[in-house]
C-alpha cells in the first residue's frame, strides 16, 4: 500500500472547479458505507472531437456486465461526437463551450448521481474516449474497488503500437511531484483510466483543472488516507504525435500538471 499523509485542504483554489452537490451529498453516503456488492458502476467518458472513435469505445464499455450506465460528456466538440455517442446508447451531456477534461469529468460525475439516484452509493469508471475496443480491458479496474481492496484503481498501459512524440518530461514532472507530495511513485501518473469509490471522488474535490486532474486526484486520494492500486490493462489509444498539435497538447498538459502540484504544496 502506498504511504499517505494527513487530509488535504478542500477549500477551492482560484481556477479550480467548485465542489458540486455531489460532494455534499456523497459525504453522508461515504460514512454510511452500504454493502459493496450492490454498488452500480457508472462509466464516464470525457470526449472532445472523438466522433471517429467514441462509438467503438462505448460499445466496449457497454459490453461489460459490471457497468450499469455510460455517460459521455461532449466537451464542446465541433464534430458529431454527441450524435455518435447517443447512437451507441450512451447518456450524453454536452458542454456548448470547451471547458477542459476536469470539468467534463465533474459534469459526468454529477450526471452519474442523477442516473443512479441521489444518495445511492456507486463507483465511477473514468474512460478516455479514444480506447475503442480495447476499453473492454477496463473491467480489471473495477474488482479491487468493488471488494474494498482499493479506493481508486489506475490502469497501467502496455507499450503502445505506435511510438509517441515523447511527452516524457510531463510524465517525469507528474511522477516526481507526486512522489515529493506523498512518497508514492506512480508507474503512469497521467493515466486517465481510473475506477473510484465515491469516497475517493469526494476526496478529490475540487478537481484540479484541465489536464492536472489525474495528478490532483492521486495526491488528494492518498492524502485522505485512501488506497490506490495500479492495474495493468491491455489498453490502446491514439498516441499523441510530435506535430504541432502534439506539442500544444503537451505544453497544456505540462502547465496544468504544474499548477495542480503547486496548489498542493509542491
Ligand atoms: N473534456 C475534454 N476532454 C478532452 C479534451 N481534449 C481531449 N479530451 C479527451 O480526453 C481524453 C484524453 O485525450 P487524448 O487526446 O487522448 O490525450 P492523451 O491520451 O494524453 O494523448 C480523450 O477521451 C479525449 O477525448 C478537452 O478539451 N476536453
Ligand atoms: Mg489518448
Amino acid at each position: 500500500m502506498p504511504p499517505s499523509s494527513g487530509p488535504s485542504g478542500t477549500s477551492p483554489q482560484p481556477g479550480e472547479t467548485e465542489p458540486t452537490g455531489y460532494a455534499a451529498d456523497a459525504a453522508d453516503a461515504a460514512d454510511a458505507a452500504p454493502p459493496r456488492a450492490s454498488r452500480p458502476v457508472v462509466a464516464v467518458i470525457p470526449a472532445k472531437d472523438e466522433a471517429d472513435r467514441i462509438g467503438a469505445t462505448i460499445d466496449a464499455v457497454r459490453g461489460l456486465a459490471v457497468v450499469s450506465r455510460v455517460v459521455v460528456v461532449d466537451d464542446g466538440s465541433t464534430d458529431s461526437t454527441s450524435e455518435r455517442a447517443a447512437d451507441h446508447g450512451a447518456t450524453v451531456v454536452r458542454h456548448e463551450v470547451n471547458r477542459g477534461k476536469a470539468a467534463a469529468m465533474a459534469t459526468g460525475a454529477d450526471a452519474a448521481v442523477d442516473l443512479v439516484g441521489r444518495g445511492r452509493d456507486h463507483l465511477l469508471l473514468f474512460v478516455d474516449a479514444d480506447l475503442e475496443a480495447s476499453a473492454a480491458a477496463l473491467v480489471a479496474l473495477v474488482g479491487p474497488v468493488e471488494s474494498g481492496e482499493a479506493d481508486m484503481t489506475i490502469a497501467v498501459l502496455p507499450p503502445q503500437r505506435r511510438a509517441g512524440g515523447g511527452h516524457g518530461f510531463v510524465v517525469r514532472l507528474a511522477r516526481g511531484g507526486i512522489e515529493r507530495l506523498t512518497g508514492w511513485v506512480p508507474t503512469q501518473p497521467l493515466s486517465g483510466m481510473r475506477c473510484l469509490s465515491r469516497a475517493a471522488y469526494v476526496a478529490g474535490q475540487p478537481l484540479a483543472p484541465g489536464w492536472g486532474v489525474e495528478v490532483g486526484l492521486t495526491v488528494d486520494v492518498l492524502r485522505a488516507g485512501l488506497r490506490i492500486v495500479e492495474v495493468p490493462c491491455d489498453l490502446h489509444h491514439r498516441v499523441t504525435g510530435s506535430d504541432w498539435r502534439g506539442q500544444v497538447h503537451r505544453a497544456a498538459q505540462y502547465r496544468d500538471v504544474a499548477r495542480a502540484l503547486v496548489r498542493r504544496g509542491r
